[in-house]
């Protein structure tokens, strides 16, 4: 099974969106395996956002996702990496769509509650970072059959 990683940045978790972010992907069907709240580390952060390293932008992103605590998950389930990036919405809020969560929760690209893997290899990357093997668990559902055909 695929799994992704979706954090709720600290702008989601200061405006009370956790409860929304986990209702929705509880809703589509995807199966939660791994989850906390971190206050995270400036090693971490610029590990995490490694990629953007040589933007300008790099500074402002890894103080802003030190700058409270982030809900750290690990979701599972047929095609959830890509299906969790259209549920988040384009990286800029005011281009996601509505119905997304960006789209329907955030204006600033620096404030755009959440972020979520953007593809397989990244998020067997970003699991790995954020969490040890023991914190997550594999489990099935008593409602798969109801979910998959
Ligand atoms: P995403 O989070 O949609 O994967 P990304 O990986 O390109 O987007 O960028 C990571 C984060 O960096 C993004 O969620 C918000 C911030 N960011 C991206 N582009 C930016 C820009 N042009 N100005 C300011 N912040 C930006
Ligand atoms: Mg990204």
């Amino acid at each position: 099974m695929e799994r992704t990683f979706i954090a709720v940045k600290p702008d989601g978790v200061q405006r009370g969106l956790v409860g929304e972010v986990i209702r929705r992907f509880e809703a589509k069907g995807f199966t939660l395996v791994g989850l906390k709240l971190l206050q995270v580390s400036k090693d971490l952060a610029e590990q995490h956002y490694g990629e953007h390293q040589e933007k300008p932008f790099f500074p402002g992103l890894v103080a802003f996702i030190t700058s409270g605590p982030v809900v750290a998950m690990v979701w599972e389930g047929k095609g959830v990496v890509a299906a969790a990036r259209k549920m988040i919405g384009a990286t800029n809020p005011l281009n996601s769509e509505p119905g997304t969560l960006r789209g329907d929760y955030g204006i600033d690209i620096g404030r755009n509650i959440i972020h979520g893997s953007d593809a397989v290899e990244t998020a067997q990357r970003e699991i790995g970072l954020w969490f040890q093997s023991e914190e997550l668990a594999s489990w099935e559902p008593s409602l798969s059959s109801w979910i998959y055909e």
